[in-house]
């Protein structure tokens, strides 16, 4: 028996991986606490999360997989037997040796989620077995702005919001008090307390538009339109930063013509808002230091992403808030090993190129559009990660699945997500994997995905495992650290099954390290810091510089930026070459690919035909965060189920009295590709919206029971489609989608009390 010691480890329920202590006896934790003499703490932080107590019962769940599983019964039937680690592994890799040996290594497919684990493992091994055909979430979260930032900078911006200097903070598609439970939520209130401005730009009215100078809340889908009145109303006001743009910007005359016809008045139709309000947060945006954060809300509309984006960079260079305090920081490359070294593009088999299924389909997001992007990015020493900027598009994956074109994928390796749950088309992409000859899923449990696996191989979480997030590689920034234990039970980190596969088949000199731990001490070793040390403080991060376009070089002139002309790019010269637009158009986004320019949509704002206005009359938002839950992560906690039990609709209530319908109606919501259900919920919101939860199913029905887990009952993603939208990166959308919402007779498997008045948590 040993006594009980504290040791450091992190939290990884979201993205910040709170320090923490673990008491640990035997091997074995008894209790967690919060660490305050590590990186990242906060108290405030610590007081509000309701998840990071789960960290001590999820290591003995009695829901977690612990042992390999190989499916024995029909696929889905929950039938499994136990296999050792050695047999699962062997079998794995003799399967995908024989499968890339009839129709070539394109035959496995990946897929990856959400920032819960290091990917550069699965990464390395992709590129090793020579297969391109890796889906991540990029395309659909953070893809569209890093790669328009990185077009129109030379490289990614984070924001920096500084008390007593920051003078306005736009919060775009974003609602950080339920996403982002965390320090920036805490430092944002305090700046609206203290009288900072926040520009909010939501169609609900959100606990941050609740703090809000201005709360724009346009029809979904039409922001680009609003961006571009705002880019007019600084311009024509003689708002913009003169010197800024003469000095450092290239094209504004291109932008002033673009904007031209985009008054505030053009913007208060197309888009429902005051034109007083528009001029109002303009002039706001004008003033400075000014600091923009985005989300999902302008990510997830499809064709319009890439405009957006570019028409917000627009705006940060007009008004001179690129690279300056107080506004947002232009990252620096990383000292310690970049994402492209740990995951060994420059060694991938060739394949990994000419297999790719996005060239021609989405020319950015492929290998041609990767490779012009790193000839300019590294004129200034960045180089940014290839796999995340070349990932597969699940259209296309599923695509190669169920037809075999333009050659077959047979194999799928899942980590870190639950694409049954969380990807476009849900029905579809299951019947594409039960169609596979082989299906493995790393996991904690039997996810709605894991139930119809080949294997489902157990993989250690939190505490178990060490951590160093670097966010793909792009900011000279790192945070994490060690293991409190090791894995309970037969559960593998997510790295060894990736290195004792690739050891399997023939990566022998890829994975010299042993462990997680030294693959990471590798990792940190150019930035001369050992992985003990980096562990004491748990964090790498030398404040970033400014203004570094003024530098001055060996050459005697300034740096400028990493573009092709040197400046920032507000008419693109690099666009073009990928067919894309050389400046940002009025498009408007959502609609399920029925894009069209804002100009044919004037008179009929929802954008789609008068027959499918008629079907369906409103518009569509799906999957608004909020706590506890984390995407289809956290339904099994019995405590954040009894204090939110069923997933929602929620409408305006001018829009439930219309309908005629009371808080707790269970209804059903449709769009022209299917339906989900759920209870209505109100709140203050646009009257056209309705806004329904996503994520959703039953971890404590059996897997195997024919009910799947329920995830079918309120899926999101049963209304939605992963096609190929926004041209370029190929972003589809989960929000801006005409919908309709009618009561349903039907019972809901969440509620056992029909009628139940759904609890009240804020939006
Ligand atoms: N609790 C919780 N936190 C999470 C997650 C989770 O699932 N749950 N997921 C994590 C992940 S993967 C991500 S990507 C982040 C996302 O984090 P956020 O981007 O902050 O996501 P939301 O909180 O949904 O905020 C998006 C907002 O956009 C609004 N919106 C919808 N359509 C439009 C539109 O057309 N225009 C505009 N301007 N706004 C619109 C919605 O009303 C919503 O308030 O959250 C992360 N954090
Ligand atoms: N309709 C609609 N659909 C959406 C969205 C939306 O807003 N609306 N949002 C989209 C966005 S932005 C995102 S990022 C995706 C998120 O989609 P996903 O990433 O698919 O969703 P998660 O529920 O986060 O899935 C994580 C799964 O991985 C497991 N897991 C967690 N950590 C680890 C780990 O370290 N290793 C392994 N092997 N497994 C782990 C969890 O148990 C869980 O089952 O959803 C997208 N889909
Ligand atoms: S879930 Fe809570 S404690 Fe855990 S990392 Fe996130 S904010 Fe920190
Ligand atoms: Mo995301």
């Amino acid at each position: 028996m040993s006594e009980t010691e504290e040791r450091p480890t992190n939290c990884q329920y979201c993205g910040y991986g709170c320090a923490l202590l673990a008491r640990v006896k035997d091997g074995r934790v008894t209790g967690v606490r919060p660490d305050p003499s590590r990186y990242p703490y906060g108290s405030a932080v610590m007081a509000s999360c309701k998840r990071w107590p789960m960290n001590v019962e999820a290591l003995d769940a009695p829901d977690r997989v612990n042992v390999p599983l190989r499916r024995v019964g029909a696929r889905g039937s929950g039938q499994w037997e136990r296999v050792s680690w050695d047999e699962a592994l062997d079998d794995i890799a003799a399967r995908l040796r024989s499968l890339s040996a009839e129709h070539g290594p394109g035959v496995l497919a990946s897929a990856i989620g959400g920032p819960h684990a290091s990917y550069w493992p699965l990464h390395r091994f992709m590129n090793l077995f020579g297969s391109p055909n890796n889906m991540g979430i990029g395309q659909i979260c953070w893809n569209p702005r890093i790669w328009m930032d990185l077009v129109t900078f030379g490289w990614t911006v984070e924001l920096d919001v500084v008390r007593g200097l920051t003078s306005c903070v736009v919060v775009w598609g974003t609602n950080p008090a339920q996403s982002d439970n965390s320090a920036f939520w805490q430092h944002l209130q305090t700046f609206a307390q203290e009288g900072g401005d926040l520009v909010v730009i939501d169609p609900r009215r959100t606990e941050v538009a609740e703090l809000a100078s201005v709360w724009l809340a346009p029809r979904p889908g039409t922001d680009t339109m609003l961006a571009l009145a705002l880019l007019h109303v600084i311009i024509e006001e003689g708002l913009e930063d003169r010197t800024f743009v003469d000095a450092w910007c290239h094209g504004f005359d291109e932008l002033v013509e673009v904007v031209a016809p985009w008054t505030a008045e053009a913007a208060a139709e197309a888009c429902d808002v005051d034109a007083d309000d528009v001029r109002k947060a303009a002039r706001l945006i004008a003033a400075g230091p000014t600091a923009f954060v985005s989300g999902r809300g302008i990510d997830q509309v499809g064709a319009a992403v890439g405009h957006i984006h570019r028409a917000i960079c627009c705006l940060r260079a007009v008004t001179g808030n690129v690279d300056r305090p107080g506004a947002c920081v232009l990252a620096e490359a990383p000292d310690f090993a970049s994402e492209l070294a740990m995951e060994m593009s420059d060694e991938a088999a060739p394949s990994c190129r000419d297999l790719s299924l996005n060239r021609g389909r989405t020319p950015l997001q492929c290998p041609e559009g990767y490779d012009a992007l790193r000839e300019i990015t590294e004129k200034l020493g960045r180089t940014a990660p290839r796999r995340y900027l070349t990932s597969a598009h699940p259209d296309l994956v599923l695509h190669a699945m169920e037809t075999g074109e333009p050659y077959p994928i047979r194999a799928l390796i899942v980590q870190a997500t639950n694409p049954l749950v969380t990807y476009g088309g849900s029905a579809r992409v299951r019947r594409a994997l039960e169609g596979l000859d082989l299906l493995v899923v790393l996991e904690y449990r039997l996810t709605p995905t894991a139930a119809i696996a080949d294997y489902v191989l157990p993989i250690a979480g939190a505490i178990e495992r060490p951590m160093l997030q670097v966010h793909g590689g792009v900011a000279n920034a790192a945070y994490g650290g060690p293991a409190a234990v090791e894995p309970y039970y037969e559960r593998k980190r997510d790295y060894d099954v990736f290195r004792e596969l690739g050891l399997r088949l023939g990566q022998t000199d890829a994975w010299p390290q042993a462990t997680l731990e030294e693959a990471f001490a590798a990792e940190l070793a150019p930035a001369g810091v050992s992985w003990e040390q980096f562990c004491e403080t748990g964090l790498y991060w030398p404040p970033p510089a400014f203004n570094k376009h003024e530098r001055i070089g060996d050459d005697g002139r300034p740096a400028g930026f990493a573009t092709t002309t040197g400046k920032i790019e507000l008419a693109s010269e690099f666009l073009p070459r990928f067919g894309g637009f050389r400046t940002p158009q009025p498009v408007l986004g959502g609609h399920m690919g029925e894009s069209r320019s804002a100009a044919g949509a004037a008179g009929n704002p929802s954008g789609a035909s008068e027959a499918a206005a008629d079907a369906f009359p409103f518009t569509l938002v799906t999957g608004a965060r909020r706590q506890p839950y984390n995407a289809s992560m956290y339904f099994e906690n019995p405590r954040f189920r009894a204090a939110c039990s069923a997933p929602r609709a929620t409408v305006s209530p001018k829009l439930a009295a219309r309908l005629g319908l009371a808080p707790g109606a269970p209804v059903e919501v449709s769009t022209r590709c299917g339906s989900a259900k759920y209870l209505l919920d109100v709140a203050d919101m646009r009257d056209d919206v309705v806004s329904v939860d996503y994520g959703w199913w039953h971890p404590e029905w059996p897997c195997g029971d024919g009910r799947r887990g329920g995830a079918d009952e309120s899926s999101a993603n049963a209304m939605t489609v992963c096609a190929i939208e926004e041209p370029l990166v190929g972003s589809w959308s989960y929000n801006a989608l005409p919908c309709a919402i009618s009561p349903t007779a039907d019972q809901l498997s969440w509620t056992s009390v029909e009628g139940d008045a759904p609890d009240s948590v804020k939006q």
